[in-house]
């Protein structure tokens, strides 16, 4: 009996924790992912579907460190500027979209998004491991 406040403080705080991870996780999001083994075998989604406007999903399961970067495709000095991890704004400095490098067991969303459109495809790499590559796709 007197346990039941505390009971029922811990399955609030459980609740709202379920809350928090619901709001941050995009209800549709795109993934793209490196399987263990990924620096030798390359992403296991050599090609991203996404719609536009879709967020983007980077999972690392590897054991090695990768990013999901865009490869030769790169921001205007003006909107390399304004994104946050551009800190050089000569030309081709700063890459179209970008997610940190992330070890295994760690994911992160895919930044630069919104400037992604319709109908177009773009490459993008590991700058950890040059020969990953892929293609995203944009609906
Ligand atoms: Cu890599």
């Amino acid at each position: 009996m007197g346990n039941r406040p505390v009971a029922a403080r811990s399955a609030i705080a459980a609740a709202a924790v379920a809350l928090v991870l619901a709001a941050s996780a995009p209800a549709h999001a795109a993934v793209a992912a490196v399987a263990p083994g990924g620096f030798l075998a390359g992403f296991a989604t050599p090609v991203v579907p996404a719609a536009q406007g879709e967020a983007i999903t980077f999972v690392n399961t590897d054991v090695a460190p990768h990013n999901f970067v865009a490869d030769g495709v790169f921001l205007s000095k003006k909107d390399a500027k304004k994104s946050r991890w551009c800190t050089a704004f000569t030309a081709k400095t700063c890459p179209l979209f970008w997610s940190p490098t992330i070890t295994g067991g760690e994911q992160a969303n895919v930044e630069g998004i919104e400037r992604l459109e319709s109908g177009n495809q773009y490459p993008f790499h590991c700058t950890v491991h040059p020969s990953m590559k892929g293609t995203l796709v944009i609906r």
